[in-house]
């Protein structure tokens, strides 16, 4: 009996010896074209370090994508390995992740993995699966944040949210079994509205002129009308409280033209130092903008009101990218890096200005993109760029086959591993994409495919398709559904559309 018992323990050890740790490194809302490693732009005036060290070491997939470009659908995507409409999150509202299904933590947890989530969760219901979690309420706070604990109770922590996220993950890491493999998920609020950075990087982009993009003043022309009827541009939705910082009682009876609906909610959370601190830096600012508000055009307001967003929107990047190098100097220190898989990623993309907008939603590439970066020692080589169009139902057979588990035949992604490899053979030629949120920012329904060319999407409420010239047109400013140059591309891809809706078992449009 006894050595039955050495002989199982020997083999668990053997076992657990080679199944490889996971760290998700996640965020909310973060855009491609906000992280150096992917190039483009803003790479030197706002460049993520830490991020681009990641990915120096591992691969950065420039062709990944998300199934539904929507937070809850998104995590839950990742945590299922399915599409919207197999995991019954269709939207952030409802009733909450049905949890009695099966799920990668659950899983990786079942076959012996410490399990661990801390941060943004936004499934409504508490996670299962996990060994320990402490999660944000709904969306979260950058300030003094509450975490919801396992117990139900919700306890606030004093400072910035991304720092204490990443604060509580190694902590746990450290309290861990150091025996057993561990799945660890650490997910930040930032950069999400209301972009509110960390103090110490209030000043980062002083005396910075952020480029802008060539569709920020998008007229709509050439595409459905829907998309003049959203409310997320930052001409028309972007409050001058709320989002662009710029306070009433600033303002001494200057009228701002534009909306201005909501309180400052992270103010409102600040101690008076932190409030002391947040003024030093935008109140002399706003004075001078309100100096000369009035010799402004309309399209100078806006041209401000982008600098405002943007400075904001990277000045929260810049404590995830922060956050990112302390947990790769963690796993460096503790002799942890060489059995781990370490991923960034985030729940989608953003838009930062293009076609005018915030926001996300929309099968357009800025928020259809999810940033993935994936370093696995001794598996994935330095520095590679595969092309391969992967898409977050991936992830959850990814981490199965890693941890040389079996991929359930219910899963609808598929494992990256021989992409990581450099062994991938028939990968997928197209992806399925749906949107079925209905509200805020009005963005309406939509399903689609793209492919490595070409994009389609049909939107039921206008009985509308619209399709995109990505080669020819890749800021997607013409829709060329029904010209008859493309009448043979939109036979195929209307082909494609249909055979992914039955592929992967959609239901009828509603
Ligand atoms: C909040 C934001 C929206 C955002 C949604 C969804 N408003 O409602 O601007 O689109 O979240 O974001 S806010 O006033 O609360 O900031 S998601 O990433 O959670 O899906
Ligand atoms: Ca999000």
């Amino acid at each position: 009996m006894k050595l039955f018992a050495l002989l199982s323990f020997l083999a668990a050890t053997f076992v657990h010896a080679r199944q490889p740790n996971i760290v998700f490194l996640f965020s909310d809302d973060h855009a491609l074209r906000s992280i150096s490693a992917y190039g483009g732009d803003l790479a030197k005036i706002a460049p993520t370090p830490n991020i681009d060290r990641l990915a120096a070491s591992g691969a950065i997939f420039k062709n990944s994508f998300c199934g539904n470009s929507i937070c809850g659908p998104s995590r839950a995507t990742i945590l299922t390995g399915k599409h919207s409409h197999k995991n019954g999150f269709l939207r952030n509202s409802g009733k909450g992740l049905d949890q009695s299904q099966w799920t990668v933590p659950k899983a990786l947890q079942g076959t012996g993995y410490n399990t661990a989530v801390f941060g943004k969760w936004h499934l409504i219901s508490d996670p299962v699966g996990f060994d320990h979690w402490e999660i944000l309420p709904g969306q979260g706070s950058y300030y003094n944040p509450v975490f919801l604990q396992m117990d139900g109770s919700k306890k606030k922590f004093p400072g910035y949210c991304t720092d204490i996220t990443t604060d509580k993950a190694i902590k746990w890491l450290d309290d861990r079994d150091p025996e057993k493999p561990f799945f660890l998920m650490c997910q930040h609020k930032a950069p999400h509205r209301t972009f509110a950075p960390a103090l110490r990087h209030l000043k980062s982009f002083d005396g910075v002129t952020i480029p802008e993009p060539p569709s920020l003043f998008d007229d709509y022309s050439n595409r459905s009308k829907s998309l003049s009827e959203n409310e997320m541009e930052i001409d028309r939705h972007f409050h001058w409280t709320y989002d662009a910082k710029v306070r009433k009682n600033e303002r001494k009876g200057i009228e701002l033209p534009g909306p201005d609906r909501y309180g400052m909610a992270e103010y409102g959370r600040m101690n008076p130092g932190q409030k002391k601190e947040w003024d030093a830096h935008f109140v002399p600012e706003n004075q001078a903008f309100l100096k000369k508000v009035g010799s402004m055009s309309h399209k100078e307001i806006v041209q401000w009101k982008y600098q405002r967003y943007m400075k904001n929107y990277l000045g929260t990047v810049k404590a995830v990218d922060d956050s990112v190098g302390k947990m790769l100097d963690y796993l460096d220190k503790n002799g942890l890096t060489e059995n781990t898989i370490v991923i960034y990623a985030s729940d989608q993309g953003f838009y930062l200005g293009e076609h005018g907008w915030y926001d996300k939603r929309w099968m357009f590439e800025e928020s259809f993109k999810m940033p993935f970066v994936i370093r696995w020692p001794g598996v994935t080589k330095a520095g590679s760029r595969p092309q391969e169009m992967i898409q977050n139902i991936d992830y959850a057979p990814t981490f199965l086959e890693a941890a040389g588990l079996k991929i359930p035949a219910e899963i609808q992604g598929k494992s990256i591993v021989p992409t990581l490899k450099g062994e991938s053979k028939d990968w997928r030629k197209s992806l399925y994409y749906s949107y079925y949120e209905k509200g805020e920012h009005n963005v309406p329904q939509h399903f689609g495919v793209r492919t490595e060319t070409h994009k389609l999407f049909f939107l039921p409420g206008s009985d509308e398709w619209q399709m995109f010239d990505l080669v020819n047109d890749p800021q997607e400013m013409k829709s060329v559904y029904g010209q008859p140059e493309y009448a043979e591309v939109q036979k195929e891809l209307t082909k494609e559309f249909h055979r992914l809706r039955t592929h992967y078992e959609a239901p009828p449009f509603k």
